[in-house]
């Protein structure tokens, strides 16, 4: 505890932030989100997003989601995306997607629902606009209800198409639907949209962005008149709607929004975008982190989404849609659920004790103090702290101060044990990119890379291995305090 109020940077859902790119921690303020009470929440709500793992931070321990790349057209032109990529709303930059016919992709999802346990939700996020590109996105929900009914399925759009859809939606069994909007002044909206194409024809400026406006607060609306649970995804682009965002956060709460996911623009010249041939800058961590603190409480806020590929497959964390790739796909496959009902069990056997919404809010510690702590954590998922420093491809960093434990966000890395030897040059972009933090819990962790992080003021312990995340802050917290724990953490 010796830096006390330490000053941290946060790192947060960069989705390409590899720790190459010198990602670092500083002017972190520490977060007012640590409310000790979680919001008492309607038990169909919780119903629904307990395994939904965009939904809830608690279920994106435990469950996957598979996107299918079926919906490649789309009606809208954002100045932060390039059509040779996948969707920027959705997806990584730069990261291309195979585009299935909707046969392909119900066959995939077969594949995938065989083989990963953890599958529970089943989501379109392009690569192009899932309302727009209706007729593939139907013909591809439609029988993947049919087949693998035990499946959420899931949809992200930019809204413009949405209103005229929502009934289908309803009667799909859509349950979950997130719009991204990133403005509600259309003079704000000119400076992100050039065009859209609408109703047969196509607008430019100051109309396009108020037609765009007008059907994405509709096709909010008509949604939660109807019970389907929506998530709104706002790109922060640093001087043209980040304050705006503010007021954003309040139009769509007022209509419904259950959860709002403020993502940081991803910008680069080698992208083609407008934004990134116009040098238009992207938000540092700690921009995203203290935006997504002022929003808190009018809505949730998502703090772990992962800007994932239009054709990502797995964990939030853990993506395998390399093992799912069409050339792996059987000709034909019968749908066998018997897997993910046995993954389920045990889930629930591990969940049980702990409530849903306690574990979605930040965790009231039992420390007397207020100084606060930044800590990364190693973990394959399941909310445990499992996973060796060494082979680990992402940290997430949490805060603990006395009002609770708080999910910041992740830092992508590239494990630098591979297979009995040591890549220096990976582990030392590692250490400096865990600059600032304090500590690090991990299940097991070497001598010499635990030396040298003490050397740069970071502690690490592989005392935790298997227990809880937040029982493991809770219990170094507190145990720090107290002056106990050094011996571990040394
Ligand atoms: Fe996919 Fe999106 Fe459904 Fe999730 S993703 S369509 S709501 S199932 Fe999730 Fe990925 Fe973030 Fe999206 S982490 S980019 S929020
Ligand atoms: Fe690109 Fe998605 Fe915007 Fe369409 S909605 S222009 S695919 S980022």
């Amino acid at each position: 505890m010796s830096r006390g109020m330490s000053k941290c940077r946060i790192t947060n859902a960069a989705p390409a932030a590899r720790v190459s790119e010198a990602t670092t921690f500083g002017d972190y303020a520490p977060s007012s989100r640590g409310s000790s009470e979680p919001d008492a929440m309607d038990p169909a709500i919780r119903e629904k997003i307990k395994d939904h793992p965009c939904f809830s931070r608690e279920a994106h321990l435990y469950f996957a989601r598979m996107h299918l790349a079926v919906a490649p057209a789309c009606n809208i032109q954002c100045n932060y995306c390039n059509r040779k990529y996948d969707c920027a709303n959705e997806s990584r930059p730069g990261v291309a997607s195979h585009r299935l016919t909707p046969d392909q992709a119900l066959r995939r999802t077969i594949a995938v629902a065989n083989e990963v346990p953890q599958l529970s939700v089943v989501g379109i996020a392009g690569p192009g606009d899932a309302c727009y590109d209706w007729r593939k996105t139907k013909a591809t929900l439609m029988p993947i209800a049919r087949e693998i009914p035990d499946v959420k399925l899931c949809i992200s759009t930019n809204g413009l198409a949405l209103p005229e859809h929502v009934d289908e939606l309803v009667d799909m069994n859509v349950g979950h639907v997130t719009i991204t909007i990133n403005m509600v002044d259309p003079k704000i909206g000119t400076k992100i949209y050039p065009w859209i194409f609408y109703d047969g024809r196509r607008y430019n400026g100051i109309d396009a962005s108020r037609i765009l406006h007008e059907r994405q607060m509709l096709g909010l609306e008509m949604l939660t008149e109807r019970g389907i649970l929506t998530k709104v995804n706002s790109v922060m682009i640093p001087g043209v709607n980040d304050e705006h965002l503010i007021e954003v956060n309040r139009w769509v709460k007022d209509r419904g929004a259950f959860m709002h996911n403020v993502m940081p623009l991803i910008s680069e010249p080698s992208h083609g975008t407008v934004y990134g041939l116009n040098g238009q800058r992207c938000p540092a961590p700690f921009e995203v982190n203290a935006l997504r603190d002022r929003v808190e409480g009018n809505t949730k806020v998502m703090r772990h989404c992962r800007q994932c590929r239009a054709d990502a497959v797995g964990l939030l964390s853990d993506d395998r849609a390399h093992e799912f790739t069409i050339s792996q796909l059987p000709a034909e496959a019968t749908y066998d659920s018997g897997k993910r009902q046995a993954y389920r069990k045990l889930i629930e056997r591990e969940r049980r004790g702990q409530t849903l919404d306690a574990r979605d809010e930040a965790t009231p510690v039992s420390a007397p103090s207020d100084e606060l702590l930044l800590i990364a954590v190693t973990t394959k998922g399941g909310g445990r702290v499992n996973e060796h420093f060494g082979h680990a491809q992402e940290m997430q960093i949490f805060s603990v101060c006395q009002k609770g434990i708080g999910l910041i966000g992740h830092l992508k890395i590239d494990p630098y044990c591979l297979g009995g030897w040591w890549e220096k040059a990976t582990l030392n972009s590692i250490i400096n990119a865990l600059e600032g933090l304090d500590l690090l819990i991990c299940s097991q962790i070497g001598n010499s890379p635990k030396n040298t992080l003490a050397r740069r003021g970071i502690r690490a312990t592989g005392a935790y291995g298997g227990s809880y995340i937040e029982q493991a802050i809770d219990s170094l917290y507190s145990a720090m305090l107290h002056d106990e724990a050094l011996a571990a953490a040394t």
